[in-house]
């Protein structure tokens, strides 16, 4: 049996109620199932950890996470520290160093749940998007001068090269090769940015020529937000920047329901280091400690971690327990519309992965009665 070992790393807000709920879910699951074990590590990195010693992670904190077969993350960002310094300081300092270029984002309206757009169900709304992960506008490239002066100025440099276009478009189209649709749309903003973006292009229409069976389409982001909202069912594999993809899948969750739901992968794909499964979703700092997080996001999330792990069966048993909970709305938390919380939801998914019916322990009054918290 193969043990793995998981750095769980929470960070800030109701990232650390989804991990913890996750964690239970895995420990469940690799219990019930006893195909695989999993051992956890945790890691107290995030805002906190800054705010007592001036850093969201050890200076060799990337070194110590080569020691794991797989890192489970969940959010980063807090109210009195400004954006910019938590998302660099913890998720990007991760992500960059380590490697983990491709960032894969699934988007599926999950039984039980119902998009936002009218009569669009979960045939219609089926995608992958592939974020670039590690350059573009994330590059870390530009700066500030002159700070409070008239001619004050900043600069922020998306850099594009040759090798990491190659590699995301490559990705890209292994995965919608990997579809039944075998559609790939390349989001790009050419039409304005006149040397990284075309040099997107064609280093995407070179190597789609090594994907004769995959049908590319290029798509500017501008019209990429109409054709998500207006005609869902013509899309299937999506590749953009980083940026782009960052705000499209915030789009996608949306359209399908709530990001609370959103997983994500950001993979090395040549596996020379640990990849990071973390759900889409920030530390919404409005719910925190209030435990009513949506932890679906993040069990989804380990389902992408066991599959890359090479646990199918067991990815696939967790992905039913998850859809089982999802068709029924008494598990909805509020983003859904529902009352329940992170507590009941994650009770759920457990006693479905054990067997138990979910529908008769609620008509016993029993675990997942909301008196019952
Ligand atoms: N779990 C995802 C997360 O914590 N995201 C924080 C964030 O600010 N993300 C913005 C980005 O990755 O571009």
């Amino acid at each position: 049996m193969r043990h793995f070992k998981i750095a769980a790393i929470p960070g800030d807000g109701i990232g650390q109620d989804v991990i913890a709920a996750g964690v239970r879910v895995l420990e469940a699951l690799a219990k019930r199932d006893r195909s695989f074990a999993v051992s956890f590590d945790h890691f107290d990195w995030g805002s906190d950890r800054y705010k007592a010693v001036g850093s969201f992670m050890p200076e060799d904190g990337a070194a110590q996470l080569q020691n794991y077969d797989a890192i489970y993350f969940g959010a980063v960002g807090a109210p009195d520290i400004p954006d910019h310094l938590t998302l660099w300081g913890l998720r990007l300092n991760i992500c960059q160093p380590l490697d983990q270029y491709a960032n894969v984002r699934p988007t599926r309206i999950l039984p039980g749940i119902t998009s936002p757009l009218a009569d669009v169900t979960s045939e219609d709304l089926d995608w992958v998007i592939i974020r670039e992960n590690s350059e573009g506008e994330y590059a870390g490239q530009g700066g500030r001068s002159h700070k409070g002066q008239p001619h004050e100025m900043a600069t922020d440099v998306s850099v594009f090269t040759r090798h990491g276009v190659e590699r995301i478009m490559r990705y890209a189209f292994e995965v919608a090769r990997s579809r039944p649709a075998k559609h790939c749309t390349i989001v790009t903003k050419s039409n304005a940015q006149r040397y990284g973006m075309v040099m997107w292009d064609e280093i995407a229409a070179e190597v789609a020529r090594d994907f004769p069976d995959v049908t590319i389409e290029k798509m500017l982001v501008d019209a990429m937000t109409v054709r998500m909202t207006m005609q869902p069912a013509s899309l299937d594999t999506i590749v953009a920047t980083n940026l782009h993809a960052d705000i499209l899948s915030d789009l996608a969750a949306a359209l399908s329901g709530s990001i609370g739901i959103a997983p994500t992968a950001n993979l090395n794909p040549d596996r020379s280091t640990p990849s990071m499964f973390e759900p889409i979703h920030g530390s919404a700092f409005d719910i925190t400690g209030k435990g009513i997080a949506n932890p679906i996001g993040s069990f989804w999330s380990a389902v992408m971690m066991l599959e890359h792990l090479g646990e199918a069966a067991a990815a696939a048993h967790l992905m039913r327990a998850i859809e089982t909970v999802t068709s029924n709305p008494m598990y909805h938390t509020a983003d859904l519309g529902g009352t329940a919380t992170t507590e009941q939801v994650t009770q759920a998914v457990i006693d479905v992965i054990d067997g138990r019916n979910i529908a008769e322990a609620d008509k016993a009054g029993g675990a997942h009665a909301q008196s019952g918290d």
